[in-house]
């Protein structure tokens, strides 16, 4: 069976689902084909830090009527290392700008509820899915529901995810990547409990890295670093619960325990593979870059990426075909995202201990806390880097 489209979506994460959107109302047909079910993709417990760039986009284009009510703006985060605790004023050091806590696995419920309702193409459950050679007429071929079928684009959305098949689709020698893996990883627990903090808390303790963040009033989420190695099995929630404490531990806090609901262990790595694009096929969110978790930015870069990418498609779809746009969208896109990779393995080496490193690097990680703390102008850098820095719009 075969289709044509104008933009064919692989991957239905927050990027292939927002780029869906923004070019539904721009007027650009398009199809979003996704290798999981709906359930899975509901439930995948990842980001919970939005950007006020990614809250407006959201809000902007209709899907943030939960995000508002339910999202918790938070102005400021603390950085708890040795013994003491310290908050950053985001806000007043960025202009009154905000993060919003607010789930990943929402987002993606909300965009998929308006996705639903508007009766656009969204196939979850596509089996084989595989990119022709030829990149300038791109063909899709998957098979769903049993039957074999092909897509045929203008445009190919590569929003796959890391493991994904179309930055693989690209012919060898078209794309330089720059990438580290860090000799740690991140075990994080969803605990049925009120989070013991109003706001995120990172903390830095010899033992390593803890982050106190939540879900909602009710439910918070937890990370340590742990060992890459590591497995859930020999962190039992008595095990993860004690050395949350200790790391976490300063005398103006105490952590309250609860069930644990989810448990999971996740690799650190920092990846870039440019140009985001080959012919007519474009990649956007983590199927170009990967950034460690500890500046609460792959998801903001995903959504900044489809931002840029529908906004040049609705020009060359819906509009002008002189736009220049889609030519621009690698060097756009990668002007942030070089920007995002910085401050996460800034925020990275400054919080986690290597355990390669010298005790030389400890000092100097904690030299730059403790100026952090002093400097406004230190601060007013983390501050607008964890905010985020405006979005690109004509
Ligand atoms: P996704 O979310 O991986 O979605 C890709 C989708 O493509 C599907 N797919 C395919 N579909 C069809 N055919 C194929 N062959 C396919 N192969 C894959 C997948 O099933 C999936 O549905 O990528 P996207 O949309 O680019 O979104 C990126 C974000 O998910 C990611 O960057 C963030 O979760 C990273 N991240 C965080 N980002 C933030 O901005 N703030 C945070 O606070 C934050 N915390 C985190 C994080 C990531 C974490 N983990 C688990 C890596 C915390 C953690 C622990
Ligand atoms: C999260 O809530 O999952 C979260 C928050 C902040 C981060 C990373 C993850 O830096």
């Amino acid at each position: 069976m075969s289709e044509r489209t104008q933009v064919a979506i692989v991957g239905a994460g927050p990027a292939g689902l927002l780029l869906g959107r923004l070019l539904e109302l721009g007027g650009v047909e398009n199809v979003i084909l996704e290798a999981r079910d709906r359930a899975y993709c509901e439930a995948r417990i990842r980001a919970g830090v939005l950007e006020q760039g990614t809250r407006d986009v959201l809000i902007e284009c209709g899907v943030g009527e939960r995000l508002e009510r339910e999202g918790l703006v938070h102005t400021g985060i603390y950085l708890h290392f040795d013994g003491e605790r310290h908050r950053v004023a985001i806000d007043e050091l960025t202009g009154g700008r905000c993060v919003t806590v607010y789930g990943q696995t929402e987002v993606v419920k909300d965009l998929i509820a308006a996705r639903t309702a508007s009766g656009a193409p969204l196939r979850f459950g596509c089996e084989e899915v595989t990119l022709g050679e030829d990149l300038e007429s791109p063909v899709v071929g998957y098979r769903h529901e049993g039957v074999e079928r092909s897509l045929q684009a203008d445009v190919v959305a590569g929003c796959d995810g890391f493991h994904g098949i179309c930055r693989a689709a690209i012919p060898a020698g078209v794309l330089r990547v720059w990438e580290r893996a860090y000799p740690f990883a991140w075990l994080g627990i969803l605990a049925e409990v009120p989070p013991s903090t109003d706001e995120l808390i990172y903390a830095r303790h010899e033992r390593g890295f803890a982050l106190h963040s939540m879900r909602s009033r009710a439910v918070g989420r937890l990370y340590l670093q742990v060992a890459p190695e590591a497995d859930v099995a020999q962190w039992p929630d008595e095990r993860v619960w004690e050395e949350l404490e200790v790391r976490l531990g300063v005398e103006e806090f105490s952590l309250e325990r609860g069930p644990v609901s989810e448990k999971s262990i996740t690799p650190m790595r920092s990846f870039v593979a440019a140009p985001m694009r080959c012919g007519s096929l474009f990649l956007a969110g983590d199927a170009a870059h990967i950034v460690p978790p500890t500046g609460a930015k792959g998801l903001n870069l995903a959504v900044a990426d489809v931002v840029v990418l529908a906004e040049a498609l609705v020009e060359r779809l819906a509009g002008s075909s002189s736009s220049t746009g889609l030519d621009e969208y690698s060097d756009r896109c990668l002007a942030r995202v070089w920007r995002a990779q910085h401050f996460s393995w800034w925020m990275t080496s400054m919080l986690h201990v290597d355990p390669h490193d010298d005790a030389y690097s400890s000092e100097l990680a904690r030299s730059q806390l403790r100026y952090l703390t002093r400097s406004v102008a230190a601060a007013t850098t983390l501050s607008e880097n964890y905010v985020g820095l405006p979005l690109h719009r004509s």
